[in-house]
């Protein structure tokens, strides 16, 4: 039998001085507003200043990890914040765009090494989607700020523990 407990990285909470990107697409937008006022609520409540949240506007959920990668490319963010809503239709549409939209975005952040954020809602209807906006599956805007946040501690917290030999994505 192994004694005590293992070595742990685990990321805390707190935003203060931390700086996010939230690229938010326009397509469903009575949802994608109520999912961006959650995501910044939740970021301010957790010490994140005004002026470190910059807000990102895009057509549509196929064109968030385009701009997700723009902006993790600047340098100035310690995370990026994606946040849409696909919303199944009568046709094949909904899964091209969440393939695309759910690969780019695991690709920004393996390629550039910011921790980059799923907040897209992929839902069958408009009430599914709602449920998700505060409703009674909770608040994907506010739980993609908290994803944030912890992934920006742990990311800091095991490079400090354990310091990476180079960037092996270059
Ligand atoms: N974009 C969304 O964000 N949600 C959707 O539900 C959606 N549907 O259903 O079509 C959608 N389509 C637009 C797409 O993301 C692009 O903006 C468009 O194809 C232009 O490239």
């Amino acid at each position: 039998m192994h004694k005590g407990t293992p070595k742990a990285v685990d990321g805390k909470l707190t935003a203060e001085g931390l700086c996010f990107a939230i690229i938010v697409s326009r397509f469903n937008a009575s949802i994608t507003t109520k999912l961006l006022e959650g995501c910044v609520d939740t970021l301010r409540q957790r010490g994140t200043d005004n002026e470190c949240i910059e807000v990102i506007w895009c057509p549509g959920a196929f064109e968030i990890p385009f701009l997700a990668r723009q902006a993790a490319l600047t340098g100035k963010f310690d995370a990026i914040i994606c946040l849409g809503a696909v919303i199944r239709g009568d046709t094949p549409h909904f899964d091209y765009v969440c393939d695309q939209t759910t690969r780019g975005i695991g690709q920004v952040g393996m390629e550039t090494n910011v921790p980059t954020i799923f907040g897209i809602l992929t839902t069958d209807n408009l009430e599914q989607a709602l449920d998700r906006i505060g409703g009674k599956s909770g608040h994907k805007g506010s739980e993609a700020a908290e994803a944030a946040i912890e992934m920006v501690h742990v990311l800091k917290d095991l490079l400090l523990k354990y310091p990476t030999k180079g960037n092996l994505n270059s």
